[in-house]
């Protein structure tokens, strides 16, 4: 008989993600928690099989249909069965209305992003339009623009998915990705008075989204970023129809092939201004810290699938003798991927967190300064960090993990495009200077780092906090150093946006680890902490069973 390798398989996601229900239990009130366990369970279970069942048929991807048999322009695209789903999902949870209701005011937004933690794979990146809305309905509110909210507001926090509506956001053209401010796109006044939009987008993620937002210069405005304005368009007819648009071709992309992103030509498509005339980008911005946020669960959630499925196989294969799981190198691998997921998924959550406070009214200046740091931080971060993981689980099974049917080279591909859009690591390292240059802003950083380090009062942590408050002064100084030299400064952008990013997050996982040996008696938070701390300063603080103890996470 030939060995058959069993393949990795997944549980609930939810019952067995031991970092979110702790996270929960330590920054949730026990009401809540019980309130929304149900809904988050049923996430976990559809994760699981949705997983299942991509697993026995071949990814299917949306289709372009340009002409009708008459020789009509239609350009009609067909959805896959999964995004069909993700609409029904998303609306009868509330993916988005989650964020913006009162029901649960300043924890709002982690209630939110758990279920979008929990269902971003199996939605096949219907979280791109579902991040893409809630910017949009953030952006119309900063606005204070009472006929769009009127009008928008109500069906992009529907929970009827007849009348759920998605938004894209209409940025990229080919002469302006990063550099928005190249944007070619041009607003004209019709006879009626009526704004009407020209020129072509070249990378519009769910373009048959209900409306868009989208940047385009009034005629004659001069150049720049600051003369575009921020247009509200809802691109069809209510017969779905597209009104003076036209779609030239879908992306043919590494990744993400369920979300159909497109080249668009604009030939007039009727639009209103959101925030009056000019200043787009500084109207946009809000959308661009919300989908940030989102890119950042997104990110977190890819990880911790990859290390389900590495654990799991794990557990099943045995070579040279024993179990991958109970052989010391390989423990030290899923030990070092655990910690570094445990980290992320802190940072990530300290950004939901604060950004529900803020939504909410609850967040005092320091708070609102460092939720506008954290947000590129953990979005650069936390994207570089999904491609490494996916990677190194498809590594942890071998050939299998090579394979297309194990799901993991989707991952990875799915993966890629979190550096990338929404800016790429470099724009955002450079987003972080433009904070900084708000000397608030590290002021903020460093107030809340030494706050949280003050919570660390188990001996078992000691070592490690101490050794992160040293690495903290040393960031410190060397801010302070270049801060004259802004080539250098800029030069050095990348590294201290990831060093940032990586002690603050290390300083949230002591406090959790703290509170979970202390209210849940569990060490594997501990463990996370010392070990991710290990690696971020290169002090010699992890305890010998640490790895052995993430590998299994027990
Ligand atoms: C699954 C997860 C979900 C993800 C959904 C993905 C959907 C993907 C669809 C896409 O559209 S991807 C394309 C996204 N494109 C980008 O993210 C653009 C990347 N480029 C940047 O981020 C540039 O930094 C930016 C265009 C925003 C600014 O470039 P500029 O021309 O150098 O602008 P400038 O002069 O620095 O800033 C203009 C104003 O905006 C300033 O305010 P003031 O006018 O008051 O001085 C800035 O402070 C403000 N600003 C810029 N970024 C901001 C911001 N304000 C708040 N938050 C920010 N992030």
């Amino acid at each position: 008989m030939t060995f058959i390798q069993s393949a990795a398989e997944l549980g609930n996601q939810y019952r067995d993600d031991r970092v979110l229900r702790s996270q929960l239990a330590r920054s949730l009130p026990a009401a809540m928690r019980e309130g929304i366990a149900p809904e988050l369970d049923e996430l976990g279970a559809h994760a699981a099989d949705a997983w299942r069942r991509a697993r026995e048929r071949s990814a299917p991807e949306p289709v372009l249909t340009q002409w009708d048999s008459q020789g009509r322009r239609i350009d009609r695209i067909e959805l896959t069965p999964a995004w069909h789903e993700s609409r029904e999902i998303a609306a009868r949870f509330g993916l988005v209305a989650a964020g913006h209701e009162d029901t649960y005011a300043e924890h709002a937004r982690v209630h939110q992003f758990a279920m979008v933690y929990l269902h971003h794979v199996a939605s096949a990146f219907f979280t791109c339009p579902l991040a893409m809305t809630d910017g949009a309905a953030t952006c119309l509110k900063a606005a204070a623009n009472t006929e769009l909210l009127a009008r928008a507001w109500p069906r992009y926090l529907s929970r009827d998915p007849q009348t759920f509506w998605i938004s894209g956001q209409w940025m990229t053209e080919t002469p302006g990705g990063s550099d928005v401010g190249n944007s070619e796109t041009v607003a004209r006044s019709d006879e009626s008075g009526r704004w009407r939009l020209y020129g072509r987008k070249w990378f519009t993620s769910a373009v048959q989204a209900d409306t868009a937002l989208a940047l385009a210069r009034i005629d004659g405005a001069g150049d720049g970023a600051d003369a575009l304005t921020l247009f509200y368009l809802e691109p069809r007819d209510a017969d779905g129809r597209w009104r003076d648009l036209a779609i030239n071709r879908l992306k043919p992309k590494l990744g993400t092939r369920e979300l159909p992103s497109a080249e668009t030509e604009l030939l007039g498509v009727p639009g209103t201004p959101v925030a009056g005339v000019g200043h787009g980008v500084r109207a946009i911005a809000p959308m661009l810290n919300v989908t940030r946020s989102w890119n950042a669960v997104c990110a977190i959630a890819t990880m911790r699938r990859a290390i389900a499925l590495a654990r799991d196989y794990a557990t099943r294969r045995r070579a040279f003798g024993r179990l991958l799981i109970e052989h010391p190198l390989h423990q030290t691998t899923l030990g070092g991927m655990q910690a570094d997921f445990e980290a992320a998924f802190q940072l990530t959550f300290h950004v939901a967190e604060l950004l529900g406070r803020a939504q909410h009214g609850k967040a005092d200046a320091d708070e609102a300064a460092l939720l506008r740091l954290l947000t590129p931080l953990a979005k650069l971060w936390t994207g570089k960090l999904a491609v490494a993981l996916c990677s190194e689980a498809i590594e942890c099974l071998g050939g299998a993990g090579y394979i297309e049917d194990s799901g993991l080279p989707q991952l990875l591909r799915d993966a890629q495009v979190l550096p990338i859009w929404e800016g790429t690591t470099n724009v955002l390292s450079l987003d972080v200077l433009r904070v900084l240059r708000n000397p608030a802003a590290f002021g903020a950083w460093q107030a809340a780092f030494d706050a949280l380090l003050q919570t660390v009062d188990a001996t078992g942590l000691q070592p490690a906090a101490a050794a992160l408050r040293a690495g903290a002064d040393e960031l410190a100084a060397r801010l302070a150093a270049l801060a004259a030299q802004p080539e250098r400064l800029e030069a050095a952008a990348r590294e201290l946006a990831l060093a940032l990013a990586r002690h603050f997050a290390a300083a949230l996982l002591l406090r959790q680890a703290a509170w979970s040996l202390a209210h849940e008696n569990d060490e594997r938070a501990c463990a996370a902490a010392r070990r991710f701390v290990a690696g971020c300063t290169g002090a010699p603080v992890a305890q010998a069973d640490d790895d052995a103890r993430l590998a299994r996470d027990a």
